[in-house]
This record gives structure tokens, C-alpha cells and sequence, in this order.
């Protein structure tokens, strides 16, 4: 293996991006950390490590539970070519450091990895890119020519022929994207002809939890974005059939009026604690008054309400004992915890929590299987036990996907 050249930091306007290290190696992993002072708007960014050029870009502002489209591509740094076969995973963990995403292994041709995540809770989430490229072995066979990496300068990548081998080895980036808090707008059409009217449902904390009081704040807009005054809501709260509130109506047919829900200026503000964790739906029926300075009618808007449970947590994390590593799959780590010890006589259990197949098999990729243990093709969910007897370090690797690497302690 060669070794680390030498660090350098990307750093954009704002300082998004990452410590970049330099690695010419096949098959070395490194982690790039996420910076601590994250702007509220995110930038586009890229980070360059050694000739690849990996582009990530996020809209400049995301808000919490809106399904948001996240653009990742890698490509040559020198030539700007995208680069064909490349393998990779996508993790994103919310502040809590829980996973509330993650692709099982993924395989892009041509160096595109774009998708849509929804960020549960408002603050700074962090998106980790795992990259990989294919080299010359799998499974201890040749790859063919065309299926390997290649910096894919002639523009397809069925014309590998011309296409200079990029064996880039493994490396893993984290962008920090910062969430706003749920935020949610619509524009309705009212009753009276020709008129629309915005209503935005926002939230100030950066995730609503389950017990505890929050504010929502309705804001009703004319379509030139003044404030509409004096509009009247009937607001109605539900967690599937379960109604947890609703304002009540009063008032007469010439002036109907629904309780609280009365707003002077176009914002009325609703303060809750909500029972349980869910998703809930906030019914808003409006109506403008003869007072109002705009006339539109009746409107209804529904939104949804993420809210979480009182220890924050929305997704499982991941599980660790002393005898047991759980295979991640393409995402750094690879193996968890990686480079574990344990005691001679130990047997150690290996968990496949990934969605794809991968071995754990002594020895390493350049010189193959030494014989000590082989797991053979797990499938997800599936386990494999292994019994070390003897004191000493073991290499391990998986035989489809030759940059996971993993190490055991014995002794
Ligand atoms: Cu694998």
C-alpha cells in the first residue's frame, strides 16, 4: 500500500467543505470530517482529493420533512469527465447522530449519484459519500476491461477502450446541510372567483417532541404577499382517526368566528403539546371577514406534522457489543466497530445490516484469501460466527467489494 501524501482543505466562500486528504492508494479509506460552523443557507460545494472531484449541492434552503432533491457527482478533477462504475453509499444522520437514511450499496455508470431525502429535524444533518471504484479483482476473478473505472472522457461509458483505468481506491466525504425548521406553504384558491390566498404553517424549534409545548404559527398572505387582515380559522388537529384538538365555533351566519383562530394581522399562532410521536394533520379551514382587506372566500389547507419522540430519536441506531461487528456495507466504516479486539477463545458475530451480499473473508484483497475464515456470500440479515483461537491481528475483506477492509484483534 502507499501511504497518505498530504492533507489539504477545500474550503468554498463558506467554509462547507471538508478536510480533504490526499490519497493516491487503491485501496486506503479515509474519513473527511464535517466543519462545526455551518451557515444557515447552504452553498453548492465540491471537494477535490487527488484528482477526483466530488460536487454536492443541496437547494440554500431546506426545511425540515419537505423531501429535498441532494445532487452528488464525481468526477476527474483534471479533465472534468465523469467517471464510469463507480460504487457508493449514502448515509444521512440528523443531529442526534441517527440514521434516517441510507442507500443499501449503490452502483452509479457514469458517475452520477443524485437523490431525494426528507431531513426529519431542523439543525445540522450530515450526508456521508462513500466512494468506491472497481479495480482489477472480484470475488478473486479478472474484471473485464468494461466494467472497471474509468475516467470517461469519451463520453460514454461503452467506449472504455479509450478511457484512461481510474482505480481510485475508497474514500468518504461528510457535507454538513443545515435544516430549517418544518415550514410548509400553499396557495389556495379561494371561493370568491379569481382569488388565491398563501398560508404557510412554520414551526420554531427544530423538531417538534412529543410531551412538550410547541408553537405553530399560521400565516395568511394576499397573493402581493401583504398581510391579509383580519381572516378567521377553524383549525382542526388529528394523528390518524384520533382527534387531538379543534377550535370551536362561534359567532353567527353573518359573522362566523372559530374560537381562538382569529388573527388582527394575518397570523394566528397555535401552541400545543402533542401526545404521542407521529405524524399528525393540521387542518386549516379559513374565511375571510367583511372586514377583511381582501375578499376571497372560503379556503382549506391540510399539512402534515412530523413530531418525534421525547428522546429525539426517529431512526435505530446501530448496535454494539464486544463480540459483534456489523457489516455496513460500502459506507465507511465498511465493518463495526472496525478494528475491534477481543480475547483469545472469543467467538465473533458478524451482523449483514446492509441490503446487499458481502463476505467477510481473511486476507486481503492484493494477495486474496488466506484461508482463516471465510463467511462465503452473506445475504442481508444474514450472520456469520467465527471462533479465534489464536492471538494476533487479521486482516479481512469482502471479496465482492474489495475496499471494504476490516481488521480483528486477537489476544
Ligand atoms: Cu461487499
Amino acid at each position: 500500500m502507499k501511504k497518505l501524501l498530504s492533507a489539504s482543505i477545500a474550503m468554498g466562500t463558506i467554509a462547507l467543505f471538508a478536510f480533504a486528504i490526499i490519497s493516491e492508494n487503491t485501496y486506503e479509506s479515509n474519513v473527511y470530517a464535517a466543519p462545526t460552523n455551518i451557515p444557515q443557507e447552504n452553498q453548492q460545494g465540491q471537494t477535490v482529493s487527488d484528482g477526483i472531484k466530488v460536487e454536492f449541492g443541496v437547494p440554500s434552503k431546506v426545511y425540515a420533512t419537505e423531501l429535498t432533491p441532494v445532487k452528488i457527482k464525481v468526477t476527474d478533477a483534471n479533465s472534468g469527465a465523469n467517471l464510469s462504475h463507480v460504487d457508493w453509499a449514502i448515509v444521512v444522520k440528523d443531529p442526534h447522530g441517527n440514521v434516517v437514511y441510507k442507500t443499501t450499496t449503490g452502483h452509479s455508470h457514469v458517475g452520477i449519484m443524485d437523490f431525494n431525502v426528507a431531513f426529519p429535524i431542523g439543525g445540522e444533518n450530515i450526508v456521508s459519500l462513500t466512494s468506491s471504484s472497481i479495480g482489477s479483482k472480484m470475488m478473486g476473478m479478472d474484471v473485464p476491461l468494461m466494467a472497471r473505472t474509468h475516467t470517461m472522457t469519451s463520453g460514454s461509458p461503452m467506449t472504455f477502450e479509450k478511457d484512461a483505468e481510474n482505480n481510485f481506491g475508497s474514500r468518504t466525504f461528510e457535507y454538513p446541510v443545515y435544516v430549517l425548521p418544518q415550514k410548509q406553504t400553499r396557495v389556495l384558491d379561494g371561493s370568491e372567483k379569481g382569488t388565491t390566498v398563501n398560508v404557510e404553517l412554520a414551526t420554531s424549534s427544530n423538531e417538534i417532541i412529543a410531551g412538550q409545548p410547541t408553537t405553530l404559527l399560521l400565516t395568511v398572505t394576499q397573493p402581493n404577499g401583504e398581510m391579509l387582515t383580519h381572516p378567521d380559522a377553524l383549525v382542526s388537529v388529528r394523528k390518524g382517526t384520533y382527534k387531538v384538538s379543534s377550535s370551536a365555533e362561534a359567532g353567527d351566519p353573518m359573522m362566523p368566528m372559530n374560537g381562538a383562530y382569529h388573527g388582527h394581522v394575518g397570523q394566528m399562532s397555535y401552541t400545543a403539546t402533542f401526545p404521542s410521536a407521529g405524524n399528525y394533520v393540521v387542518n386549516v379551514d379559513l374565511n375571510s371577514l367583511p372586514v377583511s382587506n381582501y375578499q376571497f372566500g372560503h379556503a382549506s389547507a391540510r399539512f402534515n406534522v412530523l413530531v418525534s419522540d421525547s428522546s429525539g430519536e426517529t431512526a435505530a441506531t446501530m448496535k454494539t457489543a464486544a463480540n459483534h461487528v456489523d457489516i455496513l456495507g460500502l459506507e465507511s466504516p465498511f465493518y463495526s466497530p472496525n478494528g475491534i479486539n477481543v480475547k483469545t477463545g472469543t467467538t465473533l458475530t458478524f451482523d449483514n445490516v446492509d441490503g446487499n451480499f458481502h463476505t467477510v473473508t481473511s486476507g486481503t484483497p492484493e494477495s486474496g484469501p488466506d484461508g482463516k475464515f471465510d463467511s462465503g456470500l452473506l445475504a442481508s440479515g444474514q450472520s456469520f460466527d467465527v471462533k479465534l483461537d489464536k492471538s494476533g491481528t487479521y486482516n479481512y475483506f469482502c471479496t465482492i467489494h474489495t475496499t471494504m477492509l476490516g481488521t480483528v484483534t486477537v489476544s
